[in-house]
């Protein structure tokens, strides 16, 4: 198929690879001088090293003897401690979804946002949108930054934005048919829910003006993207992001579906060994690090993303000459990705431990009915989680669905089971995640 291949800023998005690198350049130093002289954790780590940046960097390359920033380091200085500016120049406040303790709290300044934006407005460009079409947004608007991510940059496009944000599956086929919606936002995952309750409802896809799904924020396959754009008759692409970078906007892939173009010009990408944390050559795989050029309110510099992806060099035939990432094939971590929401099981170990002062054995299980993922946890029937009165079992199961409600963001079902149904490893342990999604 041929496309009409719009690039939202050629200038920048097919720039000249030298140029790019000595933009780079400049940009990082900005970056490095700023973080050094207002957040005392970059300082404390530079000094560590010996690391002067207005003297220690003169190439890019020098970037790797820096130390890595793990989403830890974000955590500990929760909420505001690695801000880079005050408070008072702040003028949005996002958090990520509930992998930790405390969750990461990142900032934006008003420049911030114009570049956020604009990056948005470049990746919605590249999967098709344009100032005709009719932008559906199933992300959800609140702390994550999803929605109000993706929204401001098709506002700037000039598409016209329904901000319906997630669930009520049915209102949004509705609205979807009824505003004649062009493009669906969504995660992949939901945009199959949305398919199977078409078929429920009798909608035919066919019938509605959709013709493009931009997916990202979670995982998904090629075997997932066939079937979106098989059951919804359009074409799917996927977007990256991640909160304490900036959100949506990191990279996205254009119509040629052949891997995500980094946004370069404010971003630098690097595939390291999880490992060893050694730097791997492009077409290898291993975990991304992210390093922000322009970021005022929040640089992250040598981030650890957790996620895990090759970096594509070869030419794109859309004619951006950016550098693109594959596919996020996996974690180097034990994150786990529910309906969008970042899991780290251990975590709801400690939140149920702070219900009765000790932890129940428990299993967090990821499920998948029709194309709706679940999440259940599965607790491990003790003494002391064991009641004879049911009404007190009851009490107790509402007390631990509510506390991991809020910790992370999605209700789980609860459910008690025999200790010995629970799956465990090869020394007897029982394993904290069992993802039945792709058994199912
Ligand atoms: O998920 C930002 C975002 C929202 C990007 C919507 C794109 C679209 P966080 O909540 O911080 O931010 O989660 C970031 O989600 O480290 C990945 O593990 C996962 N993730 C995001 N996009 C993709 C993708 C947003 N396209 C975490 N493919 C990341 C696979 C993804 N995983």
């Amino acid at each position: 198929m041929h496309y009409d291949y719009r690039i939202w800023d050629p200038e920048k998005e097919c720039m000249d690879r030298e140029e790019l690198r000595q933009l780079q350049l400049e940009r990082l130093q900005a970056t490095l001088n700023r973080v050094y002289k207002n957040v005392s954790f970059y300082r404390r780590r530079f000094k560590s090293i010996g690391f002067v940046p207005e003297e220690d960097l003169t190439d890019i390359e020098d970037l790797k003897k820096l130390p890595f920033t793990t989403s830890e380091d974000i955590s500990d200085s929760y909420p505001y401690e690695m801000f880079a500016v005050p408070l008072r120049e702040i003028v949005r406040i996002h958090s990520s979804s509930g992998t930790m303790t405390n969750p990461r709290v990142v900032g934006y300044t008003r420049q911030d946002l114009k570049i956020w934006s604009r990056l948005v407005a470049r990746i919605l460009t590249a999967a098709g949108v344009t100032a005709d079409d009719v932008i559906q947004v199933t992300f959800g608007y609140g702390l994550l930054t999803g929605g109000l991510g993706i929204h401001y940059g098709a506002e700037l496009i000039g598409a016209s934005v329904l901000p319906t944000s997630t669930g009520r599956t049915e209102r949004q086929i509705h609205i979807m048919r009824d505003f004649r919606t062009t493009i669906l936002v969504s995660t992949p995952s939901y945009a199959l829910v949305i398919a199977d309750r078409m078929e429920a409802l009798g909608v035919d896809p066919k019938a509605l003006s959709l013709r493009h799904v931009v997916c990202g924020g979670e995982p998904w396959t090629e075997e997932m993207r066939r079937e979106i754009e098989d059951r919804l008759f359009v074409t799917a692409t996927d977007n990256y992001g991640v909160s304490e970078v900036m959100g949506p906007g990191v990279a996205g892939e254009c119509l040629e579906k052949a891997g995500m173009h980094v946004q370069e010009d404010h971003f630098i990408v690097e595939v390291v060994d999880p490992a060893t944390g050694e730097t791997l050559p492009p077409g290898s795989t291993g975990e991304l690090v992210i390093t922000t050029l322009t970021k005022e309110a929040f640089p992250v510099v040598r981030y650890r993303t957790g996620d895990l992806c090759s970096i594509i060099e070869t030419p794109c035939a859309c004619g951006r000459t950016t550098v693109r990432i594959s596919r996020i094939g996996g974690r180097s971590d034990d994150v786990v990705v529910i309906k969008g929401i970042n899991i780290v099981p251990k975590r709801i170990g400690e939140v149920l431990e702070r219900i009765k002062g000790t932890s129940p054995p428990y299993q967090l299980v990821a499920l998948r009915e029709g194309h709706e993922d679940h999440l259940e946890i599965r607790i491990g029937i003790t003494e002391e989680f064991f009641f004879d009165k049911m009404r007190d079992q009851k009490t107790l199961v509402d007390e631990m669905r509510q506390k991991v409600a809020n910790f992370i963001g999605i209700t789980p079902r609860i459910r008690l089971v025999e200790l010995n149904s629970l799956r465990r490893d090869l020394h007897g342990n029982v394993i904290l995640f069992v993802d039945e999604r792709t058994t199912s």
